[in-house]
């Protein structure tokens, strides 16, 4: 009897390191530095560049202030002539990765008030099926904090925004959408792996780049003050790191509790 009891126990402690090593594996942002691209169907201009934007500044980790002194990398701006329009970028993760949480950054140029209104935010890990995570509709107004869509753990090797209405901020007579950076929480994929935990992310890792660059965007300056923030931000799941942690605390007191009534029993 106490053999068996030995044998569980130490079966319990192997099972119970193996999830909480697990739970300890850290996402990071498996976007930053990878390839972005874009297509629009019908009117816009999926990539207004004069110098400041590009596809490839939504994955630089890089969300400048402005105005600042190094405003050249202000991140991705797409415009057109109407508001409703269909524009795609899609971040190709060059590799398999499980992933749990997206961020979507405004950009600090006119005070975030040319986020996307409308759009969803999809992922697939083929570039064929796609899932979406994260949708909105009409948002509206400045915006300064990213916006979160956490989701379950899910292998994938691309992420895509959709875009179907700019925002309502026109300068002259076109809209806009432009966002400041893109980042994608996960690890590594693992084969027979499915589910390997999650920590807490850190989104705060984008960081504002000093420099000297002089700041000429030759765009309109909007009113930020006819716009109001809107408050149905998507707030970010929970981690599930910490519940593995604690299940296995639980079952080895359950099983060390089972070891000692056993022993009491034998001494009877
Ligand atoms: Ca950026």
């Amino acid at each position: 009897m106490k053999k068996l009891v030995c044998l569980i126990l130490s079966a319990a402690l192997i099972f119970a390191l193996c999830i909480t090593g697990a739970g300890a594996v850290e996402e990071t942002n498996v976007a930053f530095g990878k390839y972005v691209s874009g297509e629009v169907n019908g009117q816009g201009n999926i990539e207004v560049t004069l110098g400041f934007w590009a596809l490839e500044y939504l994955t630089d980790g890089l969300v400048p202030e402005y105005p600042g002194d190094n405003q050249d990398r202000l991140g991705w701006y797409a415009g057109a002539y109407v508001r409703e329009v269909d524009m795609t970028v899609t971040i190709d993760l060059d590799g398999d990765y499980d992933c749990s949480r997206i961020y979507l950054y405004p950009q600090k140029f006119l005070e975030g008030t040319n986020f996307p209104s409308s759009y969803t935010v999809e992922i697939s890990d083929d570039g064929e099926n796609w899932t979406v995570v994260g949708q909105e509709e009409d948002l509206d107004g400045a915006r300064s904090e990213p916006m979160a869509y956490g989701f379950e753990s899910t292998k994938i090797s691309y992420v895509k925004l959709h875009v179907t209405l700019l925002s309502s901020v026109a300068d002259g007579n076109a809209f806009y959408a432009g966002l400041g950076e893109i980042e994608v929480y996960g690890v590594e994929h693992v084969e027979g792996q499915t589910d390997p935990g999650t920590t807490e992310p850190d989104p705060g890792t984008t960081e504002s780049d000093p420099g000297t660059t002089e700041p000429d965007p030759g765009t309109t300056e909007p009113d930020p003050g006819t716009t109001e923030p809107d408050p149905g931000t998507t707030e970010p799941q929970p981690a599930t790191g910490d519940t593995a942690a604690i299940f296995a605390v639980v079952a080895v007191i359950v099983l060390a509790a089972t070891l000692v009534i056993s022993k009491k029993r034998a001494v009877r």
